[in-house]
């Protein structure tokens, strides 16, 4: 008990979070009300959002992203969502923000949404202790024209604060390699490079976002365990996955956190790290999150530093923010 409660409390690195994804459903349904726009589809009668599976987790995921439109409504959901990792012990965040959403890819509109967002993360910085970076992503299922936009606003806004470039979506559409085109302009850029794979398309998925993207880092990456020329690739290169556990139990990819792949990933020597994707609508949170792991694996203190080292080490930041964090 006291030993769970060490966890709990441990300073925690966060590298896979969507920002409007992890919108409380309260948030999101107020702005809809005071937007008059009516999206009560997306919730349940207790309050929770209402999908049956990922590809319509998906819907409801823009459904509620489209009462967010101004500056001002990101950066409101920039605070509250930072409050919620400041609550979780949540140190540092990189957070997965879309040009699409902010401003439909015009790179005039995403610099004044980016401004926003970074003045708001800022003043979280100061008052809640939690420090935040951004992640462009691309939509896998919106095509490789929205991506180049997306990569294009990516690479003007470069610099210590917007971080680095990456691919959410559905993973069923599309090839990595499609998207070669944007990832290759925002590594030109100086982005560092991570993309949604095997979450649910197997170990190829994983191995294509590696050599068809060069991404050092991948979103999930968890079905590559079935494959161990895979697995060992991804040690060997010093790729690091950002593994979403409480996310793929609910989301159906497995079954109960003791079938998940990540210990047996760790255990062969991948980087792993933890994560909530969207934690609002995986009913999850960052303490909940190790508290799982803890109970399913009998992982340790020990271990969840471990990881959290990993987690910085991986990340994006330039290394004077790595030493004020951790
Ligand atoms: C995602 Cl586009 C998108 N948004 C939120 N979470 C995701 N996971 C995979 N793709
Ligand atoms: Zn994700």
């Amino acid at each position: 008990e006291e030993q769970l409660d060490r966890i709990a409390r441990l300073p925690k690195v966060e590298l896979h979070l969507h920002f409007e994804g992890g919108a409380p459903p309260a948030f999101i349904r107020g702005l809809a009300k005071q937007k008059k726009v009516d999206i009560a589809r997306i919730f349940n009668e207790d309050g929770s959002y209402a999908y049956r599976d990922f590809w319509h987790f998906l819907e409801v995921y823009e459904a509620a992203t489209s009462v967010l439109k101004t500056p001002e409504d990101f950066a409101r959901l920039c605070t509250a969502v930072l409050e919620e990792s400041a609550k979780n012990g949540v140190v540092y965040s990189e957070t997965f923000l879309s040009p699409d959403f902010c401003g439909g890819g015009d790179l005039g509109a995403w610099r004044e949404y980016l401004q926003a967002i970074r003045e708001a993360a800022e003043a979280a910085e100061r008052d809640m202790g939690v420090t935040l970076r951004g992640v462009v992503t691309c939509i896998r299922h919106f095509g490789p024209e929205k991506a180049k936009r997306a990569a294009l606003c990516a690479a003007e806004t470069a610099g210590d604060w917007l971080v680095g470039f990456g691919m959410a979506g559905d993973e069923k559409q599309g090839k990595q390699r499609d998207f070669a085109y944007s990832f290759d302009m925002a590594r030109e850029a100086g982005l560092r490079l991570t993309s949604h794979a095997g979450e649910w398309n197997g170990p190829q998925e994983v191995r294509e976002a590696v050599e068809d993207l060069r991404v050092e880092r991948i979103g999930h990456g968890v079905r590559a365990a079935p494959d161990l020329a895979v697995v060992d690739m991804l040690a060997e290169r010093g790729i690091t996955l950002e593994v979403c556990p409480g996310s793929n139990v609910f989301l159906g990819v497995y079954p109960a956190l003791r079938a998940h792949p990540i210990d047996m990933l760790r255990k062969r020597g991948v980087k792993v790290t933890v994560s909530t994707d969207d934690p609002p609508f995986f009913h999850t949170s960052m303490r909940q999150e190790y508290l799982g792991l803890a109970r399913a694996f009998g992982w340790d203190e020990e271990i969840f530093a471990e990881i959290n080292r990993t987690a910085l080490d991986a990340a994006f930041c330039d290394a004077a923010t790595k030493e004020a964090v951790l």
